[in-house]
This record gives structure tokens, sequence and C-alpha cells, in this order.
């Protein structure tokens, strides 16, 4: 990656921070910069999502290889999500952000109750209408539909060479307009940040400051312990290297909140700066802006130990397993949009019997804290398509 575009994506960062700091709401007047950096991204999810897959199932070998990428990505996300929800519980007593927070509850800042149980969340994989899916932008249902068209152009062998032709010439396609929007970079995020620290100005976060340091720190933690030895021993990359070729799309997580809209930055950066094939990152990536979320794990075990500590109620220890295994779902189950993490919680909350009225709590900072938790969930996945594809070259190699 070159070293201007670095550059560029700091300046557009210090540049929306003094923006921001010094003309406060009126930075609101360059938004419409970030929206239209938002929906260049989004514009092109769907195609590439659906091309890419097809693509990486079709030239995955055997579809025994494709059981075999499919187990390693999963059991992988499920291992790294656990570690951040221990993690995100451990920052909740050491820094115990809760105790003596001087906050109001705002009572229509709760989020209504209606998440889905575990068991339809993974029904509701299954698209009953692809099409529906694509049009409708639902992630799981298209990465299910592509999965089993590329399984099927598989199959049906020599007949189906031109559907397979015309997803090869689609990928590329995406890709190469991926490059193009790219560029736009620095802009969105300038864009996107400045309204945000106009708006969230220090006033607003001072109150729930140490929360908001608590989840910095075990998102530091996670990121420098958990992802540097998981790239450095099974990566066989640098931290460094890792950090610094993924550093564009931490950004763009930072600014957007969305993982799935930082998806084709993602897919580039792994593919370009770390060396990750595309047929790996093609199937890895999608698959983890959409169900692996290590942030929003960690960031569920802060905000329960901070819920439980402001209304004066202890956890026993089985009721902080169920919080890890609960988060851990929950996790898998929200969204890669903006304050997905925070309607999830809603899960782990009921779960062990802490008032909804505690996400009223933190709901006035949560795009502050979305924004850490959104790099550390695409930093999972870029360092997942790192540790998976370094994996299948081994075998391969064996
Ligand atoms: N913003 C979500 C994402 O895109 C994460 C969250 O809300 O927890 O990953």
């Amino acid at each position: 990656m070159k070293k201007s575009f670095v550059y560029q994506i700091v300046g557009a960062f210090l540049l929306a921070v003094i923006v921001g700091l010094v003309f406060g709401d009126g930075a609101s007047n360059v938004a419409p910069l970030g929206d239209l950096f938002l929906r260049l991204i989004m514009f092109i999810i769907v195609p590439l999502v659906l091309s890419t897959i097809v693509v990486g199932v079709t030239s995955a070998g055997d579809v025994k290889k494709l059981g075999r990428l499919g187990g390693k990505t999963i059991s992988y996300y499920l291992i790294t999500s656990f570690i951040a929800i221990s993690i995100g519980l451990l920052a909740g007593y050491v820094f115990s952000p809760g105790s003596g927070v001087d906050v109001t509850i705002n009572e229509e800042a709760v989020p209504s109750s209606e998440t889905q149980s575990v068991v339809d969340t993974l029904l509701n994989i299954i698209p009953t209408n692809p099409i529906e899916a694509l049009t409708t932008g639902n992630m799981l249902q298209i990465i299910f539909f592509a999965i089993f068209l590329g399984i099927g152009i598989k199959l049906v062998g020599e007949k189906a060479s031109p559907v397979q032709r015309f997803f090869d010439g689609l990928a590329e396609i995406m890709y190469k307009i991926t490059g193009i929007i790219m560029k736009l970079v620095p802009i969105g995020i300038f864009g996107l940040l400045a309204p945000i620290v106009g708006e969230y100005g220090a006033g607003v976060l001072l109150p729930l400051i140490k929360l908001i340091l608590a989840l910095f720190i075990a998102c530091l933690v996670h990121v420098v312990i958990v992802y540097s030895t998981a790239v450095k021993t099974f990566g066989k990359l640098s931290p460094i290297q890792f950090f610094k070729g993924i550093f564009p799309a931490a950004t763009v997580a930072f600014s957007t909140c969305s993982s799935s809209g930082t998806l084709p930055v993602t897919m580039k950066n792994t593919q370009e700066n770390l060396g990750v094939s595309k047929e790996t990152s093609s199937f890895v990536l999608p698959l983890g802006a959409t169900i692996n979320m290590d942030g929003t794990a960690l960031y569920q075990g802060i905000a329960v130990v901070f819920i439980a500590q402001y209304f004066g109620e202890t956890l026993s220890f089985g009721q902080i397993l169920i919080v890890a295994l609960i988060a851990t779902l929950a996790s898998i189950g929200a969204a890669g949009v903006p304050g997905a993490g925070m309607v999830t919680l809603i899960m782990v909350l009921t779960a062990v019997g802490l008032p909804l009225e505690g996400i009223a709590l933190i709901a006035g900072v949560d795009r502050v804290l979305d924004m850490m938790r959104t790099s550390v969930n695409i930093m999972g996945d870029a360092t997942a398509s790192l540790v998976v594809d370094a994996s299948e070259k081994k075998r391969e190699a064996a």
C-alpha cells in the first residue's frame, strides 16, 4: 500500500477532528461527502459478495475442500469471539465503568426488544426467495445462495461453464470498481467523522469516559495479543505488516461503523496487502463481515458488567458463563451495520435478567463505541482469512 495513501487517511482523520471541534454542529455540512462514500461502497457490496463467493466456491477445488474451509473458518470465528467476550467481561470488572457513573436514563433510547432467537437466526439464513435476498441486501441469505450456486455450478460441470465465466467476469469487474472507490477513502473518512466529532463534543462523552476507555483498552488488548499471535503464529506474517496492510479497512470500519460496508475495502486490503488468495478471502470475509464480530462480543461483555454495576446488581459465576455464551451467539446474530451490537445486547441482558433500560445509559455514546468495535470486527475477519489461507497453502504444499 502506498505511503501517500496512508498519509491521506491520517490527514483526513486529523482534519475531521479539527473541523468537528472548531465548527461543532456546523461540521454536519460536510456529511454529504461521507454519505456519498457510504453509498458508493454499499452499492457494490451485493454484486461483489455474490460474484466472489461463487468464484471462491467454484475455484475451491472439490466440495470436500469447501467443507474444510468452512470448518476452519467457523472454528476460528467461535474461538476468537469467545476470547473477546472473556476479555470484555474481565475489562468490565477491572475498570468497573458502571460504578458511580452519573447518567440519567433516556427512556426512548431503549431499542425495541425484538431480537431473533438463535434458531430463527440460523433458519433465516436460508432464503425463501434468493432474488429478494439480493434486492434487500440480506447478507447471510446472499452468502447461502452464492455458496449453493457455486456448488451447483461445480456439480453440473461443462454445461454450467457459461454461468461460471459470467461470475468470474463479474468478480473481476467488482474488484476493479472497488479499486476506484478505494481512492475516495480519505474523503469518505473526513465526511463521516467530522460531523460525529462535532456532535459528540467532549461534553457528551465525559460522563461515560470510563466505559469508552475500558472498551478502547480491551479492544487494544484483544487486537495486540490475540490477533498479533494469530497472524504471527498461524498466518506467518509480521504483526506490523498485518496492521499496516489492514489499516485502510480499519479506518473505513471506524468511520462507517459497518463491517458489511467496509467489506470491499477489507477484501482489497487482505488480497493486495496481506497476500490472501481471492479464493479464501472471497469466502471467509463476507461470512466474517456478517457473523464474526469479536469487537461486538467484547463490547457486550463490558456493557453487561457496566449495566449490572449501574443498577447495583452482582452477576453470579453462572450468569457470567451465560453472558459469555449468549454474547458469542449474539455477536453472530448482529448484522454488519451501525448500532447492531446495541440491539443484540438485548439478548444478553434478557438472558441474565438485567433491565433493558440499561441500554439507554450507553445509547448516547454508542456510535463512539461502535467505531471501536467495528474496527476490531473487520480486523478479526482479516486475521481469519490470513490464518485459514496459510493453513490451506500449507496443506497444498504438503
Ligand atoms: N457496527 C457493527 C458492524 O458493522 C458492529 C456492532 O454494532 O456491534 O460490525
